[in-house]
């Protein structure tokens, strides 16, 4: 004889009982592609598929047209195949630069592409936290979409917010009470926690402004009052320090064309610094 269940069968016995293996409570459905439609990415979907402080970053990017309309948007999708469950429930760890302040993130979902449902904004503005959770109101088997966006396009609202995404999941549990990820439990959390304050990183965006150059400057993972800009053009390395709110704006003011080289730096330990990155005019 033998038994079976949902999972499989146990293996023959002559005895008279057999073991099932034991049932699995939920399966994890990860993104397997995903769509960009505005912003910067940095990092591709397969970043999002472990809890493991590798990201996915996506920045806003600026209109284009007159420069008084312009304002910075942001939209990426991910694509899901997902398994029936008697309860469907989208999960992301993932956080949004603090500034600007004005500026609302949020998830949506469609099972078409078409039309989308806004979930509750992402509030978490650093790593670690509690994953976002919404449970979705299906229970069948079929391919959902993700869509990440920001709401916020008033005309002159040109600073760039930035969405950092670690791991995206929608659980299809098999029976009983869901069971939500937990960033706290498991070996994982402590290394990514020191990987993401490891981890300074910049973005910049150039602009003109009336002819004039203008850098928006934006970033996360610093952990000091204030931050050091270092601006490079060539062999000369401008500094200065500003206060740690997440953006600022240089104001180069030069005309014409140029390649300018932006680190930034802890100023409580200027030696703990981001990534390069260049802006070219
Ligand atoms: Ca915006
Ligand atoms: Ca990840």
């Amino acid at each position: 004889m033998r038994a079976t269940n949902s999972v499989g069968d146990s293996a023959y016995s002559n005895l008279a009982s057999a073991t099932t293996p034991a049932a699995q409570p939920y399966i994890d459905n990860l993104a397997v592609a995903e769509t960009p439609i505005k912003g910067s990415v940095t990092g591709s979907y397969t970043a999002t598929q472990a809890n493991d402080g590798v990201y996915e970053t996506i920045a806003e990017k600026l209109t284009g047209g007159r420069v008084s309309k312009r304002y910075s948007e942001l939209a990426h999708q991910w694509t899901f195949n997902v398994a029936a469950g008697s309860s469907i429930d989208f999960y992301a760890n993932a956080y949004r630069s603090a500034s600007p302040a004005y500026e609302t993130f949020k998830f949506w979902y469609s099972t078409n592409g078409v039309s989308f449902t806004d979930m509750p904004a992402l509030t978490a503005t650093s790593d670690g936290g509690a994953y976002f959770a919404y449970t979705l109101p299906f229970t069948t088997a079929q391919t959902v979409y993700i869509r990440l966006t920001d709401t916020d396009h008033f005309a002159g609202h040109t600073s760039i917010g930035t969405v950092v995404v670690d791991h995206l999941l929608i659980r299809s549990t098999l029976g009983g009470v869901p069971v939500a990820p937990s960033v706290a439990a498991g070996a994982v959390a402590p290394a990514e926690s020191s990987v993401s304050v490891a981890a300074l990183s910049l973005l910049a965006v150039g602009s003109r402004v009336n002819g004039a150059q203008v850098v928006d400057l934006s970033w996360s993972g610093a952990t000091s009052p204030n931050v050091l800009v270092k601006r490079t053009k060539g062999t000369v390395t401008v500094e200065s320090v500003t206060i740690n709110d997440g953006a600022e704006t240089d104001a180069i003011g030069a005309r014409g064309t140029g390649t300018y080289v932006y680190t930034l730096c802890e100023s409580a330990a200027p030696t703990v610094c981001s990534a390069p990155v260049t802006v070219t005019f």
